[in-house]
C-alpha cells in the first residue's frame, strides 16, 4: 500500500506539521516536531494516504467504536463482533459450535439445551456453516434487539440476543436438508426467513435421486418470531414448497415491496450429477440454461391460506404445498440472467438487484412492475410445477454494466449501490438512477460479499463499506497453507472515489455475510441481576444460590452441590461423590461487579463454565472416573485467582 508521496518531502513534511497542530491543539510539545512525525514516516515507509487511513481507523484506548459489524463465522459456527472503524474483534458468540471460552455447551445445561435445539434426527451437530446474519429490525430498520443466523449445512436458524450477546435458541425442521437463505427478516421481525438450497425429499426421507424432478423439493420456511418471549415460535411458522431448483440467497421487501420476499436460483436444468454414471457434472449440467427463476413470494398471501388451512403438515412443519402456492398468487417466477447469486432490496424498497455470477450485469427488477403484471395475470408460460412465469424485459427498470461476476449489493444515503464483483475482485460503486458504475476499488482479492454501515435497512448511513475477501494471498504474514480471510475496511465519506482505509485478517472460519449497525443502538446489561438469573429463560432459576444457603445434599437422583463464587473462592470448595454418582452442580455468582467473571472447569470431565456477575449455572455429570479432580476458576479474575479452586473427590467404589 506504499505510494509515491513517500518520496516528496515537503509534501510529508507540511503534512506532518499539521498532524502536529491537530494532535498538541496548536502548542508544540517537546520531542513531537514536525520533523519527528516525517521521519516516522519515512522510516516505516508510509504515504500521506497511509496515515490518513491511520487517523480515520486509530482509536485511542478507551474510546470507542462508532459502528459494530456482526459477522459470520462461516464453518466455525459462530458470531464474530467487530468494532468500526477500528476493526477490532470485540466477542465471538458461541451459537451453532460449542464455545468453551463462554462456556457455551461444555457443561452448562441451559446451554447444552439451546445446541440440543438444533439437533437432527436425534443427533447433536456440534459444528454449523454460518452463512447469513440478520439483525432484527422494527420498520424496515435495524432495532438492535436480536440477530438471527442459519447454518447451511445442517439447516438450523439461531436467535442471539444483543442484551447479552448470548444464544437463545436454535430451531432446525428435517423438512429440509440444507439452507442458504437464511436468515432474513421481514421488516417488522414477523418472520425470519430460511429457503433450502440442496433440493431433497421434504421431510427427510428416501428416494432415488432419478425420482429428482417429481419427489425432490426446495422450501421456504417462514418462522414466526415472538418479540415478547424472543423465540422462534414453531407453531405459528409455515413453509412453501419450491420446485427442486436449487434456491440460494433470499431478501424480504419493505416499503414499497413490503409483504414479499425474493429469492433467486440456480439449477433450473435440474440437473444432480453423476459423472461416473454417464450423467454431465453437477457443476456444467446445471449452467446450461441462460436464464434461471428470481422467485417472488407474495408472503401475505400465504399468511391468509396458511390461515385458512390450505396446507399439509410435514416433518411437523406446516407447508403450503407448491400447486396450491402457484394457482393462488404466492409464488411467481421472473428470469434471471446467468447463475444469479445476490439479491437485494433498494432502500425504497421499490427495486430488487440480482447479480449474476457468470454475467456481466447487475439486473433491476422493479416491484411496481411485477405487481403489474401479477395484477393483470401477464404471464409468458409456466414452469413444469405450473409457476406463473413473468416477461424479463417487462419486469426490470434496467441492468448496469458492472464488471465480470457480480455477487452482492448494499447501499448508502446518497443513491448509490456497491456491488461485489468476485471474478474482476473490485467493489463497484454505481448510481440507482442512472445504473452509471461512478468508481471501482480493487480487492484483496476475490471479495464475496460486503457490508455497508446499515447498508440492507430502508435508511442506510454510507460512512463505511467493509469488503469481505475470500482470498488474502499476499497481505499478511504467512501462516502455512490455510490463510485468513481479508476484511478491508472502505471509506465512503471521502467523496466520489472510494478509499480504502485497513485490512483485518479473519481467521476463524469463512464470514459469508456480515451487517453493521450503529454502536449506541444496541443496548446491552452488564450484569445479570437479580443474582442467580439463568441467562437463557431470563428467569430467576430455582436452583440459585446465595451466600449461606451453600450446601451439598444427597438426594435420590443423585449429590446436589449448591454452590457460590466470588472472589476468590467456591464455597463449598471440597465436593466429596462416590464413584458413579451422578452429580449436580449449580453454581450461582454473587458477583454484581461489572466484568468480574469467573469461569468454572473440571479437568478430564469436559467442563468449563463462563459464569458472569449474577449468572447461575447448572452442570449434570456422572462421576464414572474414581481419583481427584481439582477444579478452579478459568478467569483472571482478582489477585488470588489461582486459589480459586476446590477439589472434586471421586472416591472408588469398590
Ligand atoms: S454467500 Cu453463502 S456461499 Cu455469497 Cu451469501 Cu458465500
Ligand atoms: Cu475467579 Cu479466577
Amino acid at each position: 500500500m506504499q505510494n509515491q508521496s513517500v518520496s516528496h518531502p515537503a509534501r510529508f513534511l507540511a503534512l506532518a506539521g499539521l498532524f502536529t497542530l491537530a494532535a498538541c491543539g496548536g502548542s508544540q510539545a517537546p520531542g513531537t516536531g514536525g520533523a519527528d512525525l516525517a521521519s516516522l514516516m519515512q522510516a516505516r515507509g508510509l504515504s500521506e494516504d497511509d496515515v490518513t487511513a491511520a487517523l480515520k481507523t486509530y482509536t485511542p484506548t478507551g474510546k470507542h467504536d462508532e459502528y459494530l459489524i456482526f459477522a459470520s463465522g462461516g464453518h466455525g459456527g459462530n458470531l464474530i463482533v467487530i468494532g468500526v472503524p477500528s476493526m477490532r474483534i470485540l466477542k465471538y458468540i458461541g451459537v451453532f459450535t460449542p464455545e468453551p471460552w463462554q462456556g457455551y455447551a461444555y457443561g452448562d445445561e441451559a446451554t447444552e439445551d439451546v445446541l440440543d435445539g438444533g439437533n437432527r434426527f436425534g443427533k447433536r451437530v456440534e459444528w454449523g456453516d454460518m452463512h447469513h446474519p440478520a439483525l432484527s429490525e422494527t420498520k424496515g430498520d435495524y432495532d438492535g434487539e436480536f440477530i438471527f443466523v442459519g447454518d447451511k449445512a445442517n439447516a438450523r436458524l439461531a436467535v442471539v440476543s444483543l442484551k447479552d450477546f448470548m444464544t437463545r435458541q436454535i430451531v432446525t425442521t428435517e423438512l429440509i436438508q440444507s439452507d442458504h437463505g437464511a436468515a432474513f427478516v421481514t421488516p417488522n421481525t414477523e418472520y425470519v426467513i430460511e429457503t433450502s438450497q440442496y433440493p431433497a425429499p421434504l421431510g427427510g426421507g428416501y428416494a432415488p435421486i432419478e425420482q429428482f424432478n417429481d419427489v425432490y423439493r426446495g422450501a421456504a420456511i417462514f418462522w414466526r418470531f415472538d418479540r415478547a418471549k424472543g423465540l422462534l415460535d414453531r407453531a405459528n411458522s409455515f413453509a412453501i414448497e419450491l420446485p427442486p431448483y436449487m434456491q440460494d440467497l433470499a431478501d424480504s421487501g419493505k416499503l414499497a415491496s413490503d409483504g414479499w420476499a425474493f429469492m433467486n436460483c440456480l439449477n433450473s436444468e435440474r440437473a444432480y450429477g453423476g459423472v461416473l454414471e454417464g450423467k454431465p457434472a453437477l457443476e456444467s449440467g446445471a449452467s446450461q440454461n441462460d436464464m434461471d427463476y428470481l422467485h417472488c413470494i407474495n408472503w401475505r398471501k400465504a399468511e391468509e391460506l396458511v390461515k385458512a388451512g390450505r396446507t399439509k403438515t410435514i416433518a411437523g412443519m406446516k407447508v403450503l404445498p407448491l400447486d396450491v402456492a402457484a394457482a393462488e398468487g404466492v409464488l411467481y417466477f421472473v428470469p434471471e440472467p446467468k447463475s444469479p447469486h445476490g439479491v437485494d432490496v433498494t432502500p425504497d424498497g421499490k427495486d430488487i438487484v440480482v447479480g449474476g455470477k457468470l454475467d456481466t450485469h447487475t439486473t433491476v427488477y422493479s416491484i411496481e412492475k411485477i405487481k403489474a403484471l401479477t395484477e393483470a395475470k401477464k404471464f409468458i408460460g409456466k414452469d413444469p410445477y405450473g409457476v406463473p412465469i413473468l416477461d424479463f424485459k417487462e419486469s426490470i427498470r434496467g441492468q448496469c454494466e458492472i464488471g465480470l461476476g457480480p455477487l452482492h449489493t448494499v447501499y448508502d444515503n446518497a443513491g448509490h449501490a456497491y456491488t461485489s464483483v468476485f471474478i474482476e475482485s473490485v467493489i463497484a460503486k454505481w448510481s440507482l438512477k442512472d445504473l452509471k458504475v461512478v468508481h471501482k476499488i480493487p480487492m484483496h482479492y476475490n471479495v464475496g460479499h460486503l457490508t455497508a454501515a446499515e447498508g440492507d435497512t430502508v435508511s442506510p448511513d454510507g460512512r463505511f463499506l467493509v469488503g469481505m475477501n475470500k482470498w488474502a494471498i499476499d497481505r499478511f504474514s504467512k501462516v502455512g497453507p490455510l490463510l485468513p480471510q481479508n476484511f478491508q475496511l472502505i471509506d465512503l465519506s471521502a467523496g466520489t472515489e472510494m478509499k480504502l482505509l485497513y485490512d483485518m485478517p479473519i481467521p476463524l472460519g469463512e464470514p459469508h455475510y456480515a451487517q453493521m449497525i450503529k454502536a449506541d443502538k444496541i443496548k446491552a446489561i452488564d450484569i445479570y441481576s437479580p443474582v442467580g438469573l439463568n441467562p437463557i429463560t431470563h428467569e430467576k432459576s430455582p436452583h440459585a444460590t446465595l451466600a449461606k444457603q451453600e450446601r451439598i445434599e444427597r438426594k435420590d437422583d443423585g449429590v446436589h452441590v449448591y454452590m457460590t463464587a466470588v472472589r476468590s473462592h467456591f464455597t463449598p470448595d471440597i465436593v466429596r461423590v462416590k464413584q458413579g454418582d451422578k452429580v449436580h452442580l449449580h453454581i450461582t455468582s454473587v458477583e454484581q461487579a461489572y466484568d468480574a467473571t469467573h469461569g468454572f472447569a473440571v479437568g478430564s470431565y469436559n467442563i468449563n463454565l463462563s459464569i458472569e456477575p449474577g449468572r447461575h449455572c447448572d452442570v449434570s455429570f456422572v462421576a464414572d472416573r474414581a481419583g481427584v479432580f481439582p477444579f478452579y476458576c478459568t478467569e483472571f479474575c482478582s489477585a488470588l485467582h489461582l486459589e480459586m479452586a476446590g477439589y472434586l473427590l471421586v472416591e472408588p467404589t469398590k
